[in-house]
């Protein structure tokens, strides 16, 4: 996101929590512009997010992407995935309300909100969530909505299906797949350890849908859209078609419930006709590609670290 802005010339104000190590690698090359700035800031404390709006302001655009994002995770931490979904939302757009009511928000909604309803979903899909996760994804989307509807604030909801890239967190089963494979081709592991694999999701390319967030908020109007490639495939076509590429066979793969959620989602797929009307968008990369551009960042990482004899 912040390189999409940069490039388009928006000064950039990031914020991250305080830890007692770095965790800023997929933003370090952007340090150097001095039109990218970073601050402190916890969106679960409304104290510093208010305190950073204040200072930051005027302000054109805030894209609230903050969560504990991990679906897994949420059901082993419910109140901070809650805290920092839920209350999050409501710190950022009570604070947009104070110090930059003429600002445009783009709240990160997510596909997860439909839980197990049929495919494909649209924007007119009842939401049913199934996880901590998805419960308080679908509180901080009517919160957004209702400062919409409430104060008339330009806030637009971006209900987006799984995207991915390299960047990836390495916990999720993408990248945790083609990171796995390439380190067990390389010889720098012996095993690759899965749960489910029967889930379907419509992977599309992330900086694809990081375009389709920016021109939601270029809209005259503020609204709601559904953001995905429109097919689907399951964890384990991923899987193989990331074998194939590798050249590995599923000798390497091995099974365990401690990766299995209390409740799944079987199947997500988006019907986004409304983001091509009305802002122009489709996703150009789908999930075989997308397994491709993946697969080989990871097998040029895993030679940087072990060179082929
Ligand atoms: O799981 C199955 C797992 O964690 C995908 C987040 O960005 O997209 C993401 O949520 C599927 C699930 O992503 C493993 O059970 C099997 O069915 O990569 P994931 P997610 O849960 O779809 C949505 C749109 C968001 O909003 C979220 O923030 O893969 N699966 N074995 C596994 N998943 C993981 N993580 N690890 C495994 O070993």
């Amino acid at each position: 996101m912040a390189e999409l802005l940069l490039s388009k010339g928006y000064e950039v104000h990031g914020t991250k929590r305080r830890s007692s190590s770095f965790n800023t690698s997929r933003i370090d090359h952007l340090v150097a512009d001095p039109r990218f700035h970073l601050h402190y800031m916890d969106v679960t404390d409304p104290l510093s997010v208010a305190q950073v709006l204040e200072q930051i302001s005027p302000f054109d655009e805030i894209y609230n992407l903050a969560a504990q994002s991990h679906v897994g995770v949420s059901f082993e931490m419910p109140g901070y995935t809650f805290d920092s979904i839920a209350r999050g939302t409501l710190n950022m757009l009570e604070a947009m309300r104070r110090f930059a009511p003429k600002a445009r928000f783009y709240q990160a909604s997510s596909s997860e909100m439909f839980g197990n309803q049929p495919a494909p979903q649209s924007e007119s899909t009842p939401f049913a969530p199934v996880s901590p996760y998805a419960c308080s994804k679908v509180a901080a989307h009517h919160l957004a909505t209702t400062y919409r509807k409430a104060y008339g604030l330009y806030v637009s909801c971006g209900i987006l299906f799984n995207h991915e890239s390299p960047r990836r967190g390495e916990t999720f089963v993408t990248r945790k797949i083609t990171m796995g494979l390439a380190r067990i081709k390389a010889g720098l592991q012996d095993k690759l350890v899965l749960g489910n694999l029967n889930a379907r999701r419509d992977w599309g390319y992330a900086p694809e849908y990081v375009y389709a967030m920016w021109r939601m908020l270029q809209r005259d109007t503020p609204d709601d859209y559904v953001i995905g490639t429109g097919t689907s495939i399951t964890v384990e076509n991923w899987l193989d078609i990331c074998l194939v590429f590798c050249g590995l066979t599923r000798s390497v793969i091995e099974f365990d419930d401690r990766y299995m959620r209390p409740v799944e989602v079987g199947n997500l797929r988006a019907h986004s006709s409304k983001a091509l009307t009305a802002l122009g968008w489709e996703a150009r990369t789908y999930a075989a590609s997308l397994a491709r551009i993946m697969m080989e960042a990871e097998m040029k990482e895993a030679h940087r670290i072990c060179p082929p004899v």
